[in-house]
């Protein structure tokens, strides 16, 4: 990383950081939307007309998590957040649109998952929020209230207002530096949070296979394996 005098960082993670800890992305070829369409499995009305279907989407996608290490650019984030906290150099916030905890499991101490959590689910009826590694299906009843035919997966569906916006808007209009990570740049509100730290005068980087569909707007971007391109861009 460069030796810019930098305090406030925020970074931004995509399916790409995980992808080679066998999860699969999404806009890839042989993707997740390329598999299954996002408007059937990733949306509350799809949920509302075929919560079967949904269910079995989300536990497919949770055995394959079970499965799954996190790699080495995960853990380099995590020492670099540690890095961070014990020297007290500045704030240091690691966003997440991905749904899996790779990021948890490779040392992060504070992860903010804005698309939610693929190891929870929560119940309409009583809102009880709980981590679970079994399937779900309609008929599973809430481990808190007893009652079945209420449980979803505690996950932001297209539509949906993302997780923690606050949190992120306030990190991006303090950040010196902003670093954007396995994401294709397609999905907002997360593909507009370049143009936030840029008007906060942050150095904005892109770490990615391939440049992404608002690269043009990173001061500095680096293509390659999230598994190289991060340790060496964070030691
Ligand atoms: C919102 C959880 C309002 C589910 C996901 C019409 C109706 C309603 C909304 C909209 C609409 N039109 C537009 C919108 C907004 C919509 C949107 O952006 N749609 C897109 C398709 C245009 N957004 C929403 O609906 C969001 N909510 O707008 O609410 C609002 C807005 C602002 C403020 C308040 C309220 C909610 C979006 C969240 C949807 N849920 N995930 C699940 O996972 O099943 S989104 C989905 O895409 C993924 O989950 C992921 O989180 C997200 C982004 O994908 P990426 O992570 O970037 O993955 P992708 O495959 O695309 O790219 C991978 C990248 O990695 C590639 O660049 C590749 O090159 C790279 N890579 C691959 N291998 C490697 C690698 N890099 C490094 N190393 C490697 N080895």
């Amino acid at each position: 990383m460069s030796a810019r005098q930098i305090r406030n960082i925020v970074i931004l993670t995509g399916a790409g950081i995980s992808a080679e800890s066998g999860l699969g992305t999404f806009r890839d070829r042989g993707g997740i939307w390329e598999k299954f369409d996002w408007q059937k499995l990733a949306t509350p009305e799809a949920f509302t007309a075929d919560p079967e279907s949904v269910h079995a989407f989300y536990n497919a996608r949770r055995e394959n998590l079970l499965a799954a290490q996190p790699n080495d650019a995960h853990r380099a984030l995590a020492a670099l957040e540690l890095l961070w906290q014990a020297e007290e150099r500045g704030q240091f916030l690691l966003v997440t649109q991905n749904i899996d905890d790779l990021h948890a499991r490779g040392g992060s101490n504070e992860v903010l998952h804005m698309h939610g959590e693929l190891l929870k689910s929560r119940c309409n009826h009583c809102g009880h929020l709980f981590e679970h590694e079994h399937a779900i299906t309609p008929n599973t009843p809430c481990p808190a209230c007893g009652r079945s035919g209420g449980l979803r997966p505690h996950v932001v569906w297209f539509g949906e207002m993302p997780l923690g916006l606050d949190t992120i808007y306030e990190a991006l209009g303090a950040c010196d530096l902003f670093v954007a990570i396995g994401t294709s740049g397609t999905v907002y509100p997360a593909a507009g949070f370049v143009t936030e730290a840029k008007a906060a005068g942050a150095w904005t980087v892109e770490l990615s296979l391939q440049p992404g569909e608002v690269s043009t707007l990173f001061d500095e971007r680096h293509y390659g394996p999230a598994t190289k391109l991060v340790p060496e861009w964070a030691e």
